[in-house]
């Protein structure tokens, strides 16, 4: 027997993330989760091996992770997953108080996921799913660096003389930014320790709920040595979309989508049907 979403029944009522291992945007939604000590259950959808292929394209057209369940609410996208999270659970808040913090925190969010986010996810595509060696790799890592360090000039002014993004107390702008500057760090691109930003992610690692997310995210890369090899059979079609096909445009890496799309390894978003 399946559920009406088609997943197996011990899934019914349960607050479910489905999602991948390692990933920038995903970990918002569960530290969020962490903070409102909402209890709930992570489940990764074979959509590689297909057998979920089709159950998942209809919660999520994008057939994408992360999505959420709530026993018949089904949400994607990670950002309306958070805003999901904040209009249900809405204590404690992660937005601030008034619509002018509240913008901000968003924008922060927002720039983190269209500017930053497609800076890591191009070297994780270099390094991990191996689109590029020798010196072609290096100039594109090379670019890659020198964007991080233009978003952390940028990530420092937002800062200022706040504690956190959010303002006096951890929240949403932190969930926005924390994944994605503690990827940065984890791939040798981290802020100088002792700088507002690097004592900015000590300050938030220090969270028991930051702490718990980010090992699980390292715990998961095991196995990441045979990524390649999924790409190159076939099996694993990356989707290059938006700010992400833009990067390797942009930076030089435009056969790599060539190649990419004559090997059928690389694939655009899905039309809706
Ligand atoms: N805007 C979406 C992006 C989600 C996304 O890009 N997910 C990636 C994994 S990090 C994915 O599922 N990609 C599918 C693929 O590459 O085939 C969000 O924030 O949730």
């Amino acid at each position: 027997m399946r559920d009406s979403h088609g997943f197996p029944p011990r899934l019914i009522g349960l607050l479910v993330v489905l999602t991948l291992g390692w990933g920038f945007n995903w970990p918002m939604m569960k530290i969020a989760l962490g903070e409102k000590g909402v209890p709930f259950e992570t489940r990764l959808p074979d959509i590689l091996g297909g057998s979920d292929a089709e159950t998942f394209a209809k919660l999520n057209p994008r057939r994408e992770v992360p999505a959420l369940l709530d026993g018949e609410t089904a949400v994607f996208d990670s950002t309306i997953i958070l805003e999901y999270i904040e209009d249900k659970w809405p204590t404690p808040a992660l937005l601030p108080a008034t619509p002018g913090d509240r913008a901000r925190g968003r924008m922060i969010e927002e720039l983190c996921d269209t500017h930053y986010e497609p800076v890591n996810w191009a070297i994780m595509e270099i390094r991990a799913f191996g689109r590029a060696t020798g010196e072609a790799a290096d100039r594109l890592l090379g670019r890659a660096a020198e964007q991080t360090a233009g978003i952390f000039a940028w990530l420092t002014r937002q800062l200022g003389a706040h504690p956190y993004f959010n303002g006096p107390t951890f929240g949403w702008a932190d969930l926005g930014v924390a994944p994605l500057v503690n990827s940065s760090a984890f791939m040798g691109n981290g802020p100088a320790p002792g700088s507002p930003l690097g004592a900015w992610l000590e300050r938030v690692r220090a969270r028991p709920t930051v702490a718990t997310v980010f090992q699980a995210a390292l715990d998961s890369m095991t196995g990441f040595e045979m990524l390649p090899q999924l790409v190159e059979s076939g099996h694993f079609k990356r989707e290059y979309r938006d700010h992400r096909l833009e990067w390797m445009v942009r930076n030089g890496g435009i056969d790599i989508v060539l190649e990419g799309l004559r090997k059928q390894n690389i694939r655009f978003t899905h039309e809706l049907s």
